[in-house]
C-alpha cells in the first residue's frame, strides 16, 4: 500500500467524525425567554431584508427551522405576495415547497417561521407571526412519533390561543375531541386545544410574546418564545428530539385553518445529508481499493 493511499484512508474516519459528532454536539443553547431572537442568532431579522433567505437562517448551528413568509414562489395568483420558503437545520437548508397557498386571507393570518432548539431539560420554540393572538392556534406535539396516540396524533399541546385556557399551559390531549378542527381548510386538525376535554397538566411553558417592531405588509410582527420542560410532555431529561422514537412532529395551526406550520424531526434533508455522505465515502473507499 502506498503512502498516498494510507493518508487517504486516515482521512475517512476523520470525515465520519466531523459529519456525525459535530452536528449533534452543536444542538444546545440556553435561551433567554424574553421574546427577543438574538440568542437564536437571528438579530438580523430586526434590520435585514426579509426577502433574502440568509436573513432567516440562524447564525448559530444546529437550530431546526421552517420559514414560510407570505406565499410560496409557485403562487400563480399572487405573484407579488411571495416570501422566503426554506426548511433545514442551520446553517443548512433547502427550498420548502408549501403544499398549498397560505395564509388564506394573507398577511393578517401569516405565521412566518418556527425555530426549534433544545437542551437536556427543555424544548425551545421561537415563532415569528403576523397573526394576532386570537388567530394563533395552539402548539401541538407528537413526541412519541406515533400517529395513533393523542388527538389526531398529538398527545400534548401548549396553549397559545388567547380565547380560552391558560396561556402557555401544557395540556394532555389523548383523544381527537381534545382538539378543535379548523373552521375551514386547507389546514387539517388539530387547531386549538378544547379545554373542556383536554386535561391541564398543572405545568406551563415559560413564555414571552413580544412585538418585534418590524412591519410586514403594514402588519405588526410578533415573536413568541417558549421553553417547554421535557418531563411535562412525555420526554425524559437528556432525551434529545433526534433520539428514538422518530419522526417527532411539532406543529402550529390556526383556528380558522388559514395557516399551518409543521416541523418534522428529523426532516427529510437532515436524513438525506448523512445518507449522501455515506454514499460519497463508500464511493471514495471503492475508488481507493480499485486503484
Ligand atoms: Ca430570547
Ligand atoms: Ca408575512
Ligand atoms: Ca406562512
Ligand atoms: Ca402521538
Amino acid at each position: 500500500m502506498s503512502m498516498k493511499i494510507k493518508k487517504k484512508i486516515l482521512v475517512i474516519p476523520i470525515m465520519v467524525i466531523l459529519l456525525f459528532v459535530i452536528p449533534q454536539q452543536a444542538l444546545a443553547y440556553d435561551h433567554v425567554i424574553d421574546g427577543k431572537l438574538d440568542d437564536w442568532g437571528l438579530s438580523k431579522l430586526y434590520t435585514g431584508d426579509w426577502s433574502k433567505n440568509d436573513t432567516w437562517v440562524p447564525d448559530l448551528p444546529g437550530i431546526r427551522f421552517v420559514v414560510e413568509d407570505n406565499y410560496d414562489k409557485d403562487s400563480e395568483q399572487y405573484t407579488n405576495y411571495v416570501g422566503v420558503h426554506i426548511v433545514g437545520v442551520s446553517p443548512s437548508y433547502t427550498y420548502y415547497d408549501e403544499p398549498y397557498q397560505e395564509p388564506i386571507g394573507e398577511e393578517l393570518y401569516d405565521i412566518e417561521a418556527m425555530y426549534v432548539d433544545e437542551n437536556d431539560t427543555h424544548i425551545f420554540i421561537a415563532l415569528v407571526v403576523s397573526a394576532p393572538s386570537w388567530a394563533i392556534g395552539d402548539l401541538a406535539l407528537n413526541l412519541d412519533a406515533n400517529t395513533a396516540t393523542g388527538g389526531y396524533g398529538y398527545e400534548f399541546g401548549v396553549k397559545l390561543n388567547t380565547e380560552s385556557g391558560i396561556l402557555y399551559g401544557i395540556y394532555e390531549t389523548p383523544t381527537d375531541n381534545c382538539w378543535t378542527e379548523p373552521v375551514h381548510g386547507p389546514a387539517k386538525a388539530p387547531a386549538t386545544i378544547d379545554i373542556n376535554n383536554a386535561t391541564y397538566t398543572g405545568k406551563k411553558a415559560i413564555g414571552a410574546w413580544v412585538d418585534m417592531g418590524v412591519l410586514d405588509w403594514n402588519m405588526k410582527n410578533y415573536v413568541i418564545e417558549l421553553a417547554i420542560p421535557k418531563t411535562a410532555v412525555g420526554m425524559s431529561v437528556g432525551q434529545k428530539l433526534t433520539d428514538a422514537p422518530l419522526p417527532k412532529v411539532i406543529r402550529i395551526c390556526e383556528p380558522c385553518g388559514n395557516e399551518d406550520v409543521p416541523i418534522t424531526i428529523p426532516e427529510f434533508m437532515t436524513m438525506l445529508i448523512p445518507m449522501m455522505s455515506i454514499i460519497a465515502i463508500a464511493a471514495y473507499v471503492v475508488r481507493i481499493r480499485l486503484k
